[in-house]
């Protein structure tokens, strides 16, 4: 068996993706996700001039080998553009293994751990008011968890707050947008945030908070300590993870249970972070953390530390990636939970699919593969339209993490 063609679909059904096709000698394919948010036409650069050529002609079936191949072939490892090229092909592959054994994915992984998969969706609002009435809204619609995002008075379009309801897509200026971030305003705020939705909703369900990034160690432990509380199910990237030794000082201080993952690429950048037990959720997902082969090795070492799976699930991972995601989701053993932002019914009819949502679960279905695949015809219509994520300054104008 060998792969006889494979091509790169750049499509914009609101906003970019970009997915790979891998056609073996066989006739049966597979579909792999390579969007990268922001810096989309890297990837496809990386996959079109030297990942493609290298495929072709290759078994499809070696899988392991495959990414043997394209991590340690490349001599340059690691990175986003590396590792999502390298997740589009390793997804696309499992896929078609998965085709031709007649199995849905997770079957192939080794079986159900569980019937569903718990997700959270993104709840947000211009102040506290209207976070609770948006909280209200998911927890009608049957969701279990949530995160609760709120704009901090004084703060330009402070992180999380779209603009519609049930969608966020910050990636939205053809150039960055400049937003603003204050710490102080933000450790007033976001505590009195989560006191309200305790005393309007109680403590049934599982609320949730990013703080994106923004704070340093100890304003971190100080924001977790706050929150303390109102038992969070976690506070997501209190703080940028490039110093994993920084989640060190957090833990000292607070029984908040941390979540952090979703801009890691491969098992080193978490490694400290898991051996030493300084987080409760990896949120690395499919195509940022190189693929199902990858992503399977980082939970398998989570586990022996009971740190659970959080993958990532933001609109900028298509379809694909939240199909195989729930594939995997639906097998790992150590699962903690399932970001799930929901897609526009555009994108949706690009990219058809067979998971579905019922009270707070999304549920995989079992068509061979990971049951995710692209209408050319559709895609065609949305040509690629620059989008980039904003930047964030302080109110001196010093450049701040967004
Ligand atoms: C976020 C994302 O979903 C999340 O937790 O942090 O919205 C993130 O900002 C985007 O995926 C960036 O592309
Ligand atoms: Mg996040």
């Amino acid at each position: 068996m060998k792969i006889q063609a494979a091509r790169v679909i750049v499509t914009c059904p609101g906003r970019n993706f970009v997915t790979l096709k891998i056609e073996t000698d066989q006739g049966v394919y597979g579909i792999g996700d390579a969007t990268l948010n922001g810096r989309e036409l890297s990837v496809v650069s990386y996959l079109e001039d030297h990942v493609l050529p290298c495929l072709i002609g290759m078994d499809p079936r070696r899988i392991e080998d495959i990414w043997q191949y394209l991590y340690r072939g490349a001599y340059w490892r690691r990175g986003p553009v590396t590792m999502r090229a390298i997740a589009a092909v390793d997804v696309a592959l499992w896929d078609i293994k998965a085709k031709m054994a007649g199995m849905p994915l997770y079957d192939l992984l080794g079986g159900r751990s569980r019937d569903g998969v718990m997700v959270y969706g993104h709840a947000n609002g211009s102040d506290i008011e209207e976070t609770v009435d948006a909280v209200g809204q998911y927890i009608d619609l049957g969701y279990k968890a949530i995160r609760a995002q709120a704009g901090v008075p004084g703060i330009k379009d402070a992180y999380g707050v779209g603009r519609g309801k049930l969608f966020y897509e910050p990636a939205d200026a053809a150039l960055p947008s400049v937003t603003g971030w204050d710490t102080r305003k933000a450790l007033n705020f976001v505590p009195k945030l989560f006191e309200k939705l305790r005393d309007t909703y109680g403590f049934d369900h599982h609320l949730l908070h990013d703080g994106h990034h923004r704070y340093t160690p100890q304003e971190a432990a100080n924001l977790g300590k706050m929150l303390e509380p109102y038992q969070l199910f976690w506070l997501e990237d209190a703080t940028p993870a490039e110093n994993q030794e920084a989640f060190k000082l957090i833990r000292q201080h607070t029984v908040t249970p941390l979540a952090v993952g979703e801009i890691f690429n491969t098992i080193w950048d978490a490694k400290d972070l898991i051996q030493n037990q300084l987080i409760d959720y990896i949120r690395c997902t499919i195509v940022g953390a190189g693929g199902v082969t990858h992503l399977r090795r980082i939970a398998d070492f989570a586990a022996l530390y009971q740190i659970r799976t959080g993958c990532h699930g933001a609109t900028d991972l298509s379809p694909v990636t939240m199909g195989t995601a729930l594939h995997f989701d639906t097998w790992v053993p150590n699962f903690g939970i399932q970001e799930y932002m929901r897609h526009t019914p555009e994108t949706d009819a690009v990219f058809p699919h067979d998971y579905r949502f019922e009270k707070g679960m999304l549920y995989v279905g079992d068509t061979p593969g990971h049951g995710v695949d692209i209408d050319e015809a559709e895609a065609a219509k949305y040509p690629y339209k620059p989008a980039y994520l904003p930047v964030a300054r302080l109110e001196d104008g010093t450049m701040w993490n967004w």
